[in-house]
């Protein structure tokens, strides 16, 4: 007889749109899943991943319990001697080379996992070293680093007010496949069409005529790596026209004289020519942000992983303060989550520059250095040198620049742990590999995107199962290790509280929250009652209270860097190719191609070339084709497309799992590379260490 069925409400873990799912259960097996039509941010809303959470779950490739590698076998072994195992040689390491010679790298799962979040520092201390480097860097450090520096908190980052805004301007960004990021915002092609319904517009800035751009108001092409040079022109036609309008901001601002003066150079004229948009759209953008009630700028991969990736997340600030659209409806607005809210004095306001790496001094952020840094920190000797490392949620050897290096370096290491779900082509080199329980076995809440959300919600979700005998969550594993190593040290040891104790306490004392006494008097327990979440209703202009004193415009790290951006001037250069990245809805970075519903159809890791491109170097349409950079080589197919820009050559990455030694069936069979073979790790913005993982010279032929 069949088990009762049940229905589940929850978030998608899969991405930042967090959408509301309803997953239905007969005993332990998934019936379906489908979008939440109750869930009042997601309004049933889902994409082709979310389906895929059940091919997650019941994937026999998935690990379920501790494996060490004897040779070149993998053994099972209980949780105990995994956690003995490896304080045992971490510490050993640390006792011989110091404790910096540890390393650790924190993946983008780990995000999605509050857990993680809560419980990753208990590891982290009882290790002690200063050689922390995760996908921040590869992804959104600069949007931090300006949080930081401008507003005086890292989690200080404004969203673009996208269901009231009248005008938006999409920089490197193509929601439309990433379903938005640093903007938490489920059915975003919905919300985008509203902005057309209610005639407004929104305009794109991609070298690529993306998803996005082919729903746009209108599309512009950019060179790879200029877009700094667009943005300091729009600012220049602001001042220049008299259009500056500081709205609310006025009063609560440092520096804007300053920053007038530092743009009266970046003309239209200028970056027209570095840039390939025209000096008569880019005035008329400015007017357009300058001019219409609720505008919002926003800029996302494209402009943080390039080489001014700083400088750009800076300058979209500036401009949408300067046309008078920070902290208004419409406008850009920092949300008020029921967890993690930030006011001035909130700990985590994030430090900068306090120390160097070792090997090229790259600066720290927050506790880690960059990741372009890791493949040198291991592999060059001295003190300090990473012997041994934690990769908790990543898969730095298809995620991060010159993989080729960075293999090399794995390859090398004394002792290498990970906390994983799979045995792919990062943790193959690992000593050991801690899998964790399947995210439908734990409980769910989004520390970080209700942070970044278009709207104020708030969902706690508990778990789907019951996590089998025998295994352990994420956070359980980490403070079992740390309890082995602070044995190992001799050092006291106390745990904290379960993620969902931190959890509640957060949450009554946040903004909404019992013990601060606001109407709503939340606590987990009443969240419990609401199983699509609550609806805190839509952004609201916060400022001044969330700022300790002005928003400082005039920063000296982006003056300064507005010479180097002068300086790159540059003519365009024939027959110049530059590498950029793709996204597709139905892959996710690196570790869901192991899914067959998801990989099926047409192949999505091939090169995209414009036909031009193709006829200067006598590639036909389909051919094999090898792309080579500075650091490294791949093969693979092209195709022709019109939707790329001349000079641009378009590859996604998190494929290349052909790899020997990985356990993915599926994705194994799929032929894309890895094209971090190409991106270099001596390519950075300088500013904040960011990867430039995007704008890479390349030269590509067809194969013999
Ligand atoms: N060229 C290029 N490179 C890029 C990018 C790009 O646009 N272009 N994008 C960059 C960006 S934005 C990011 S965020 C990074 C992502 O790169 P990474 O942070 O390395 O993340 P993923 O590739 O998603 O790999 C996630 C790993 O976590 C494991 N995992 C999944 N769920 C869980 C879980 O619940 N617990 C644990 N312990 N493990 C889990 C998976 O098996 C996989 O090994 O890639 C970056 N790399
Ligand atoms: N389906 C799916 N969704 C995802 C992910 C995924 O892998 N798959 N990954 C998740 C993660 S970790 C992240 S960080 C987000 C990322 O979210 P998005 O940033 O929206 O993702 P991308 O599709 O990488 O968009 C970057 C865009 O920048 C363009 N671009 C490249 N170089 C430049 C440039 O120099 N200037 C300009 N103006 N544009 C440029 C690219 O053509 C691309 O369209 O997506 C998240 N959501
Ligand atoms: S858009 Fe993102 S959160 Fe929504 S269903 Fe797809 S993967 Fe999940
Ligand atoms: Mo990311």
């Amino acid at each position: 007889m069949s088990e009762l069925r049940k229905t589940h409400y929850r978030s998608c873990h899969l991405c930042e749109a967090i959408c509301g799912i309803a997953i239905e259960t007969e005993g332990d097996r998934i019936v379906s899943i489908k979008g939440d039509k109750d869930d009042p941010f997601s309004r049933g809303h889902i994409c082709p991943k979310a389906t895929a959470i059940q091919d997650l779950y019941t994937d026999p490739d998935r690990l379920t319990k501790p494996i060490r590698r004897v040779g070149d076998e993998w053994q099972e072994i209980s949780w105990d001697e995994a956690f003995e195992l490896v304080a045992e040689k971490m510490v050993a390491i640390q006792d011989v080379n110091g404790p910096n010679s540890i390393g650790f790298f924190a993946g983008n799962p780990g995000v999605h996992n509050y857990g993680t979040m809560t419980h990753g520092s208990e590891l982290r201390r009882a290790i002690g070293t200063d050689n922390h480097f995760s996908a921040t860097s590869l992804d959104q450090l600069p949007h931090m680093l300006v949080g930081h520096l401008m507003y005086g908190h890292q989690y200080l980052v404004p969203v673009a007010d996208i269901d009231h805004t009248n005008f938006m301007l999409i920089i490197g960004g193509n929601p439309l496949a990433s379903n938005g990021s640093m903007m938490t915002v489920p059915d975003v092609k919905n919300r985008l069409k509203g902005i057309q319904d209610r005639g407004g517009k929104f305009v794109v800035i991609d070298p690529r005529r993306t998803e996005t751009a082919a729903i746009a108001d209108e599309h512009h092409f950019i060179r790879p790596g200029s877009d700094a040079f667009l943005l300091m022109a729009m600012i220049q036609t602001v001042f220049a026209e008299d259009l500056v309008n500081l709205g609310p901001m006025a009063g609560h601002i440092d520096g804007l004289e300053a920053v007038r003066a530092a743009a009266e150079g970046f003309t239209p004229e200028l970056a027209a020519e570095q840039t390939g948009i025209s000096a008569d759209v880019i005035r008329d953008l400015a007017r357009t942000m300058a001019t219409t009630e609720g505008a919002a700028a926003y800029g996302r991969m494209g402009v943080s992983t390039q080489v001014f990736g700083t400088l750009c997340q800076w300058a979209i600030q500036v401009l949408n303060i300067i046309t008078g659209n920070m902290d208004v409806p419409g406008g850009i607005m920092v949300p008020t989550p029921a967890f993690g809210n930030v006011t001035p004095g909130t700990r985590g306001a994030g430090y900068f520059a306090t120390k160097q790496s070792r090997v090229s001094g790259l600066p720290i952020f927050s506790g880690e250095f960059p990741a372009v840094a890791l493949a040198e920190e291991i592999n060059t000797p001295g003190e300090g040198q990473i012997k041994g490392l934690f990769t908790i949620a990543a898969n730095p050897a298809l995620s991060a620049p010159n993989g080729g290096e960075l293999n090399k370096a794995f390859e090398g290491l004394d002792f290498m742990v990970s906390i994983d779900l799979y045995l792919n082509e990062t943790t193959r080199f690992a000593d050991v590999i801690l899998p964790p329980t399947s995210p439908l076995e734990h409980d769910h809440y989004d520390i970080s995107f209700n942070r970044l959300a278009v709207r104020n919600i708030t969902r706690y979700n508990a778990p789907v199962f019951d996590p089998p005998a025998g295994t352990k969550h994420d956070w359980e594993i980490m403070i079992g290790l740390a309890a082995a190593i602070a044995k190992r040290k001799g050092q006291d040891y106390k745990p904290q509280p379960a993620p969902h104790v931190l959890l509640d306490q957060g949450i009554q004392y946040g903004p909404y929250g019992k013990a601060t006494g606001a109407a709503m008097e939340l606590t987990l327990e009443k969240l419990k009652d609401h199983p699509h979440g609550i609806d805190l209703g839509p952004l609201q202009p916060s400022m001044p209270e969330r700022l300790s004193g002005p928003a400082k415009l005039d920063l000296d790290l982006m003056l300064d860097d507005l010479k180097r951006l002068m300086d790159s001037r540059q003519a365009l250069k024939d027959g110049e190719l530059l590498l950029i990245g793709r996204r597709h809805v139905r892959s996710n970075n690196s570790w869901m191609h192991n899914s067959t519903r998801l990989i099926k159809g047409p192949a999505r890791w091939h090169l995209m070339m414009h036909p031009s491109d193709m006829a200067a170097r006598d590639i036909k349409d389909g051919a094999r084709v090898g792309i080579a950079s500075r650091v490294g080589e791949v093969e693979t197919l092209v195709v022709a497309s019109e939707d790329v820009m001349p000079g641009v050559v378009s590859l996604p990455h998190g494929w290349g799992h052909q790899t020997k030694g990985v356990k993915l069936a599926v994705a194994s069979e799929q032929e894309g590379v890895n094209c971090n073979i190409l991106t270099d790790d001596k390519l950075f913005d300088p500013v904040s260490g960011n990867a430039a993982l995007n704008g890479v010279p390349v030269t590509v032929r067809q194969c013999a």
